[in-house]
């Protein structure tokens, strides 16, 4: 399996990972064969992801968070492990799914149940896997198919100018700012995550394409800087750990296209920090931004802060990210707003401040 995270853990979440791997491992005598010393050492890694992802997800009962990254990792696994056939790793994803339910059900939580209701339904979803074939299919439709394609590549090739003189010459031809921002950032930079899960292209070219993109992102700012300003403010971060800062980044520049003053923190801000941002610069609106599912927690814990804070009361808090567009129940639950991207997050607060 892939390593997600570098977290802390605890030494109970440690010990439980421990005796999930070994009974999983004198389960099936083939795998001490078929797992190389890395792979193995790797896997109990990864089981302290697999049971923090299902604490998350029966912490904010959201079964969704971890039935999608079962069958993410379905899929990961099927382009990673090719020495292995997909039926085989569904089969050892299986197993492993079970062993989890024995371990966890000689926990005597409150939970334990609707742990074992969720990791039952994690072995349905693996059954039915499918192998990922076909690449996504909105990269390739609509109008702006051939301008992505053509951006990508430059992305692809590592070629800066290019790739920056594409964007200008879409603008001088008349593309709004807000489809550059998300018909054509947003659309390439997840497919460059599509073809990084299925295998396709290594993590130095994400890099590339990451950072070629944040360069051609602040050639743009004299144009969304220069309109008029409306006497709005929009603090906005990532919470956690959470190094996915373009698409909160993205936000706060359709929000200053859009006449707001924007304080944007950019990566893992703390929950300190973020209350000291608000503090002092008093926004109308506050937007937490959440890639990975693991920082739903920080997320939660920084909207019960800034609740608690009686002089905070007036502002907004917003939360968005692929985490909510999986756990999109969340937002409702909590009282916050939401949106799935920066330009229909301008339209509520164009409705809602006028
Ligand atoms: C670039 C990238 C990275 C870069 C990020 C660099 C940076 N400076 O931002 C780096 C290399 C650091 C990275 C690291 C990792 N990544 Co990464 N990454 C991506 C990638 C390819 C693109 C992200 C992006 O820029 N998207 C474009 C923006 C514009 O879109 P967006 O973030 O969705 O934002 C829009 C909306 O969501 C919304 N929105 C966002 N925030 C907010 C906030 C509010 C309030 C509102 C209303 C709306 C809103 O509006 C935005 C604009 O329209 C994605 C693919 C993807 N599908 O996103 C994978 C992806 C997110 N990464 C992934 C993974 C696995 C990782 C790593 C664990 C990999 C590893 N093994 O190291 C680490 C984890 C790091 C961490 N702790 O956060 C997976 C996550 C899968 C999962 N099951 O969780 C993805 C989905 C790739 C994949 N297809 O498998 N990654």
């Amino acid at each position: 399996m892939m390593s997600l995270l570098n977290q802390e853990y605890t030494s109970r979440q440690r010990d439980l990972a421990q005796t999930i791997f070994e009974r999983y491992m004198s389960a099936d005598p083939l795998l001490s064969s078929e797992y190389s010393q890395y792979r193995q050492r790797t896997m109990l890694r990864d089981i302290l992801y697999n049971l923090e992802c299902l604490d998350v997800a029966v912490r904010h009962d959201t079964e969704e968070i971890f039935l999608d990254y079962v069958l993410w990792m379905y899929n990961l696994l099927v382009t990673r492990m090719t020495d292995t056939s997909p039926e085989r790793i569904k089969q050892q994803l299986i197993q492993h799914y079970q062993t989890m339910i024995e371990v966890l059900a000689e926990d005597v939580s409150e939970s334990a149940n609707q742990r074992r209701i969720i990791l039952e339904k994690a072995i349905s979803l693996t059954k039915q896997g499918q192998v990922p074939g076909t690449p996504s299919r909105r990269f390739e439709k609509g109008k702006y198919a051939p301008l992505r394609q053509a951006y990508l590549q430059n992305l692809l090739a590592g070629d800066r100018k290019s790739a920056s003189k594409e964007i200008m010459d879409a603008i001088e031809a008349g593309v709004p700012l807000k489809d550059i921002y998300i018909e054509v950032f947003q659309e390439v930079m997840w497919e460059v995550g599509n073809l990084w899960h299925r295998n396709k292209l290594t993590v130095d070219k994400e890099h590339l394409c990451t950072a070629i993109t944040q360069g051609v992102m602040a050639q743009l700012y004299s144009r969304i800087f220069s309109t008029p300003r409306n006497g709005r403010r929009i603090v906005a971060c990532c919470v956690g750990s959470e190094l996915h800062e373009m698409g909160v980044r993205t936000v706060c520049d359709l929000f200053e296209l859009n006449g707001w003053d924007s304080v944007y923190l950019g990566a893992a801000v703390p929950t300190d920090g973020v209350l000291h941002a608000v503090e002092e610069h008093k926004p109308d609106v506050v937007a937490l931004s959440v890639t990975m599912i693991s920082y739903i927690d920080n997320c939660a814990e920084i909207i019960e802060t800034i609740r608690r804070h009686s002089n905070l009361q007036a502002t907004r808090i917003a939360v968005g990210g692929r985490a909510f567009q999986i756990a999109s129940s969340l937002p409702k639950k909590w009282g916050v707003i939401t949106a799935t991207n920066g330009a229909d997050f301008v339209d509520w607060a164009v409705r809602f401040f006028g």
